[in-house]
């Protein structure tokens, strides 16, 4: 059975008390459907884009609630199908109830993420932009939103789609030398191909090189507070969250477990890690606690190594941290600076976490690390899903392949077949070659109703 010929039918809001409740059916039963157990006009005959009164019954004609009725004719609806969307007051017994008469018409269940799914196998939407949707929905941030947007709005499919096309010229070029083979004609394009294919190769590169920012802004970035005991880790913590959310005491060894808390500069999420000061201990909780400290450390996208003032920096500790993490991924800071002027002069940022003096600095380098220095506008392409970073990293290596077999004059046959399988890479990501396991990966992590 053509799973798309089901209709189906699925609460699209969330399933708890609220004002109203939408209820979606789609497929090409939906009118009909919703006919049958709806008191009012004539759905048969109204147009779509319409809307209208009327009440739900049961078939035993009970009341079950009054509703508005949102036609959409195929193929002007979210799904591409003909779609009605029944809206109710906002109580989960009633839209059950609505659902279950629906089912009693063989209207079937929707599965997670099934409209989205249908949307995209009727080409309303690219595969990445049906990614985009599920991140538009979960994005915790407002950088997070504004990359799924990004998506959404096909920034990225655009960019795939140029590097296809070029693509396929570089495979046509090189068809036709194969064409003409029994001519001995002269690879005398072969300079001109292997110059387009690194054109490509360089485009997919910057491509993959705005991952980093792209996992940053979809995922936040988890920060290690680290450093010996007393520097004032915990205080930092509490001036971000301006709140006195860790304990804080002139007693070293305050911290022994790890305090996880968010913040959010200019809408990135940033998660923080407290952590127990690093040092040699007797005490077996505190020993828990450092070793708890290195964990986080080896867990984190970035260390903020905190410092006091008054002290010098240890450089055993740095070496450690140097091990457990990447050296650029570390950021010095001396803390305390209202109690006397750093002699630490090499540090990335110097503050106070009792006065707030030079938390912007401290801001801006957070920002600065987390993001890499790359500026990116609405319009720049940005790559947040590992699945397209994989296919765009194939794609690069079939292409790598390609130039290697071009220069050494390698028949044409084999070049051919690596630009092919590059292009196929590229569609994966937009969804113009695909496989059912690929779909059902991606739509089961989809909420129902969407
Ligand atoms: N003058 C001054 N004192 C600070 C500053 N930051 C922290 N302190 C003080 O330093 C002491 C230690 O602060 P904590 O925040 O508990 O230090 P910690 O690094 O979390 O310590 P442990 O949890 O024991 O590893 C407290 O008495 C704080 O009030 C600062 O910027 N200036
Ligand atoms: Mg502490």
């Amino acid at each position: 059975m053509n799973l798309q010929e089901d209709t189906i039918v699925a609460l699209a809001t969330p399933a708890g008390v609220g004002a109203i409740a939408v209820i979606r059916v789609s497929g090409n039963k939906s009118i009909e459907s919703v006919s049958k157990i709806f008191i009012g006009k004539d759905l048969s005959t109204v147009a779509s884009h319409t809307i209208h009164y009327g009440k739900i019954i049961t078939s035993e004609k009970e009341i079950i609630d009054d509703v508005l009725i949102s036609i959409f004719k195929e193929p002007n609806s979210y799904t591409g199908e003909e779609s009605v969307e029944i809206s109710t007051h906002g109580n989960p017994l009633i839209s059950q109830k609505i659902i279950n008469e629906l089912v009693k018409l063989d209207v079937r269940i929707a599965e997670p993420g099934e409209f989205t799914k249908r949307a995209f196998l009727n080409g309303k939407l690219d595969l990445a932009q049906a990614e985009a949707v599920a991140e538009v929905i979960s994005a915790r941030s407002d950088a997070s939103l504004k990359g799924a947007r990004n998506q959404l709005d096909g920034m990225l499919s655009q960019k795939v789609n140029e590097l296809r096309t070029r693509l396929i010229n570089s495979s046509s070029l090189v068809e036709l030398e194969l064409d003409f083979a029994e001519e001995d004609l002269e690879f005398v394009q072969k300079e001109q191909l292997i110059k387009m294919i690194k054109e490509i190769v360089g485009e997919i590169d910057e491509l993959l090189s705005t991952y980093t920012f792209g996992r940053v802004i979809r995922d936040g970035v988890n920060v290690a507070l680290v450093g010996v005991p007393n520097v004032g880790k915990s205080s930092l913590l509490n001036y971000f969250l301006k709140e006195a959310r860790a304990i804080v005491s002139s007693i070293p060894g305050t911290t022994r477990d790890i305090i996880r808390e968010e913040m959010f500069i200019d809408g990135i999420l940033f998660r923080i890690f407290d952590t127990a000061g690093i040092r040699l201990s007797e005490d077996v909780i505190e020993i828990e606690g450092v070793s708890r400290s290195r964990e986080a450390v080896k867990n984190a996208d970035l260390v903020l190594f905190l410092n006091d003032v008054n002290h010098k920096i240890s450089p055993e500790l740095y070496d450690e941290l140097a091990q457990l993490t990447k050296q650029e991924q570390i950021l010095i800071v001396v803390n305390k600076i209202d109690l006397k002027e750093s002699e630490i002069k090499t540090a990335d940022a110097f503050i106070s976490a009792k006065t707030g003096e030079g938390m912007d600095q401290l801001f801006s380098k957070l920002k600065e690390k987390a993001l890499g220095r790359a500026h990116y506008t609405e319009k720049t392409a940005i790559v947040t899903n590992i699945r397209h970073f994989n296919n765009l990293q194939n794609a690069k290596l079939h292409l790598l392949n390609a130039v290697e077999s071009a220069q050494n004059n390698f028949s044409g046959e084999f070049i051919s077949v690596d630009l092919r399988n590059a292009e196929a890479a590229l569609g994966e990501i937009i969804g113009e070659v695909t496989s059912d396991d690929i779909l059902n990966n991606i739509f089961m992590n989809f909420c129902i109703g969407k």
